[in-house]
């Protein structure tokens, strides 16, 4: 077979409550992230720089803003019958919402028929990474799965919130999946690691559409892809893992090289923030080979005045740094920090104000945050836990539009 008809779906309707307050107003995958992207950008980007150009994003909850950003940015000609089209949950199969993601992609059938593709790429909206799925497609085929289902070893400890992957022994074929386990078993090569699914997955048109229907029928399924469908493709035999470790992707450095985070928690959010920032970075944004893009208004540069620094940090346009200190943070657009103040480790989204004489040490700081002068964020724990949420690792959260005095 020449190059394959493939259809990309972006499954984007996850509710992401364990980012709150991040997620209070927007989607998951419209949270912010990097100064000027949204966590979708990473996806639509990995699809994009393969040369799929025909993908559907399936939103639900709270999809305002993603729909916007989604038609706003990632909009392409028309002319050449490429697309990036959000999808909105219709009620095609009745009078209810998804209920689960195996439910968003069986309600969105028509796309499929409509496009008539070889091979579904089913891939997530939540993650950091850089992926060229065209590999794993490639693999895919060769092998003659139904189902191929994207692998990275992660320690064993965090592996319960992901669908852990057993193999045979030539560790291609898939003969066992257990989705987000209490007790994660360790691989025999490595007993403090496991075999977790990413969550993307490529599907042989046919064998997609047959198992969605037979999920439908099953009314003690809850319509889940890692929950019920892979499930039931793994008992059939026919499902096989992609090791995302092989996957090569242009500009990679030797640091981030099969990097991947599931930004599922404010911690690990927190965290990937500071994976952008050191001088070699664990995540290197600054890769033009496999550009990870997005678009946003148009400003002018950011502007330091007054003495006004930033070292191992990204600064966003029309961001304005006056007589301050920023070290290790990652400052969004359009924010401003005045005289005297210091901004620590911390992730500030557009449009925050931090006043004279300030201080903010490990915080995340959502969009339009007003810090007064003199004021603190990340000093008195004992403090800010009574106002904010504090995460488990000690990073202060401050939600939308706030005023911290
Ligand atoms: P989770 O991410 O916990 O685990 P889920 O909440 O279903 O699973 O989210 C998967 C993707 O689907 C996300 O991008 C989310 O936004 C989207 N989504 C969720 N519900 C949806 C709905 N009703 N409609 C449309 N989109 C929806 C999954 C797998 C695990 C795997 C991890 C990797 O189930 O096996 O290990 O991803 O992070």
């Amino acid at each position: 077979m020449g190059s394959p008809r493939v259809l990309g779906i972006v499954l984007a309707g996850g509710e992401g409550k364990r980012l709150m307050p991040l997620t209070a107003d927007r989607a998951k995958p419209a949270v912010p992230f990097g100064g000027s992207y949204r966590l979708i950008d990473f996806v639509l980007s990995n699809l994009v720089n393969a040369g799929y150009h025909r993908l559907a994003v399936l939103t639900q909850y709270k999809s305002h803003s993603l729909d916007r950003h989604i038609t706003q940015t990632w909009r392409m000609s028309t002319l050449t019958g490429n697309y990036v089209t959000p999808v909105p949950a219709q009620q095609r199969r009745g009078p209810r919402w998804f209920t689960g993601s195996a439910d968003a992609i069986y309600q969105s059938m028509n796309l499929i028929r409509d496009e008539d593709p070889d091979i579904v790429v089913v891939f997530g909206a939540d993650h950091v990474y850089r992926m060229d799925p065209e590999q794993m497609v490639r693999q895919h085929v060769e092998s003659g799965a139904s189902v191929t289902v994207a692998g990275i070893r992660v320690p064993r400890h965090e592996a319960s919130a992901f669908g852990v992957i057993d193999t045979d022994e030539t560790g291609m074929r898939i003969t066992g999946f257990l989705e987000k386990p209490a007790d994660p078993p360790g691989l025999p090569d490595d007993p403090d690691s496991t075999f977790a699914s990413m969550g993307n997955y490529v599907f042989t048109r046919d064998a997609l559409v047959e198992a969605l229907e037979r999920d439908a029928a099953d009314e003690t399924s809850v319509h889940d892809m890692g929950g019920n469908i892979i499930p039931m493709m793994v008992q059939d035999g026919t499902a096989y893992v992609y090791d995302f470790a092989h996957n090569v992707v242009p500009g990679a450095t030797d640091r981030d090289r099969g990097y991947w985070r599931d930004v599922g928690t404010l911690d690990s959010y927190y965290d990937a923030h500071m994976d952008l920032v050191s001088l070699n970075p664990i995540f290197n944004l600054y890769n033009t080979k496999w550009p990870i893009l997005t678009s946003s208004a148009q400003r002018p540069p950011a502007k330091f005045v007054l003495g006004g620094m930033a070292s191992e940090s990204m600064v966003a346009p029309g961001a304005i740094i006056t007589g301050s200190t920023v070290r290790e943070s990652v400052i969004g657009m359009d924010v401003r920090i005045e005289n005297g103040a210091h901004v620590d480790g911390s992730v500030l989204l557009d449009g925050v104000r931090i006043g004279k004489g300030s201080v903010v040490r490990r915080a995340i700081l959502d969009k339009n945050v007003v810090v007064h002068d003199g004021a603190t964020l990340g000093v008195d724990l004992q403090r800010d836990r009574e106002r904010y949420h504090v995460t488990p690792s000690g990073v202060v959260v401050v939600g939308k539009d706030a005023v911290v005095d």
